[in-house]
């Protein structure tokens, strides 16, 4: 345009200040199952990618049991999310952090973690379960998207202490509208901060659909706001989940910045098992999904590679089985636990009210100690 007399030169501020094109996520979520690239996949990975996803799927089906017969409190389900949990689990590197979601159970196992500490919170006994620094596995976060500014901060202390430590923040669909998510997606962005957000859109907050969640074209498109990548996934696809997860980690690690990813994936099951999802969505769509079934998909091309025979199909179920036992048992065991546990942690120093409220319930104990 040509510039008139009156009208000077606009100041610099007027030219976009990153440019938003290699921003953007592609149209289409990357796949790595059934085409040419798995040629160059590495064997090994896909066998552990397979081994962890049947292992996840008994751990659902199990945990679920559970809360039928009363020993867990609540489980919410990642039946048919597996994939997204597991492949970005693998990537992480031990001395990086995790920073999950209460759906975000398979993902703590996959580094590690003793599965009946996983499910304390669940089970309703005790704050948190395990000790977050042993895996380096914050703990199971109930309110939305609390766990990402968390996230931001340990990556950006991390920084500031040259620690090489990348933070990577799960989150689900509807957790993008919290205020927390936006916070914490800005202030990553500015600080440059080594974070990697994963975004399980498994199509539901609840009982409301993405469509009434956002106007946005895709999550991974949020990420151009902030000023950092978006990038999509075929959440179902373990080894184009590892894929992805793993060169955000890497852009982090070598002071890239944070990326924004969304893993397109569903939950089959109903939000947790006091929900009733026949209420809010038809057979059909859950029906199209289970042909979409991350270990079946793996399982198509592992077979058709020649990786994956019956020995080695029955081998990974037999593990599954195996821990899906023990875990029966030991879920089955009565905890000791001791009431007055719930004034601990809570504060560095009990306020008031909470002294007076414990001093009441251990004289309760004892008076009922003296009657029984
Ligand atoms: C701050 C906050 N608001 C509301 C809730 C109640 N709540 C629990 S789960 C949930 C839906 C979350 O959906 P999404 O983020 O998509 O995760 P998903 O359960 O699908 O894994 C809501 C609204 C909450 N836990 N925390
Ligand atoms: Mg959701």
């Amino acid at each position: 345009m040509r510039a008139v007399a009156h009208r000077p030169t606009p100041p610099p501020a007027w030219q976009p200040r990153t440019d938003p094109a290699p921003l953007l996520p592609d149209a289409e979520p990357h796949r790595l199952l059934g085409t040419d690239a798995m040629a160059g996949a590495d064997p090994e990975l896909l066998l552990s990618l397979y081994d962890r996803l049947v292992l996840g799927r008994r751990f659902n089906t199990q945990a679920t049991a559970l809360t039928k017969q009363g020993r867990l409190a609540v489980y919410p389900s990642s039946t048919g999310q597996e994939a997204c949990q597991v492949a970005a689990a693998l990537a992480l590197e031990r001395r990086d952090w995790l920073f999950p979601s209460y759906r975000d159970t398979l993902a703590a196992v996959t580094r590690g973690m003793d599965p009946v500490r996983v499910l304390t919170l669940l089970r309703g006994d005790w704050h948190t379960g395990y000790d977050p620094y042993e895996h380096r596995v914050a703990p199971l976060s109930t309110p939305l998207a609390t766990q990402l500014p968390h996230a931001v901060g340990l990556a950006h202390a991390a920084r500031l202490k040259g620690d090489d430590v990348v933070a990577l923040a799960l989150v689900g669909d509807g957790g993008t509208s919290e205020g927390d998510f936006h916070e914490a997606l800005n202030f990553a962005a500015v600080w440059r901060a080594p974070v990697v957000f994963l975004v399980q859109n498994n199509g539901f907050a609840i009982s409301v659909p993405l469509a009434k969640q956002t106007a946005a074209p895709s999550l991974a498109h949020k990420a151009v706001g902030y000023g950092m990548p978006g990038r999509l996934v075929d959440g179902n696809d373990a080894p184009a989940v590892h894929q992805v997860v793993s060169e955000a980690l890497a852009r982090a690690r070598s002071g890239g910045g944070p990326t924004l990813i969304e893993a397109v994936t569903y939950r089959i099951e109903a939000h947790t098992n006091a929900d009733d999802a026949t209420r809010y969505r038809e057979e059909p769509e859950v029906e199209l999904w289970r042909r979409h079934d991350p270990i079946l998909l793996l399982e198509r091309e592992l077979t058709g590679r020649g990786l994956l025979d019956e020995d080695r199909r029955r081998s990974a179920a037999d593990a599954a089985e195996a821990m899906a036992a023990e875990l029966r048992e030991r879920m089955n065991a009565d905890p000791v636990l001791d009431p007055m546990d719930l004034f601990a942690h809570v504060y560095a120093e009990k306020t008031g009210q909470l002294r007076e409220q414990s001093e009441l319930l251990r004289a309760e104990l004892t008076a009922e100690g003296e009657t029984r």
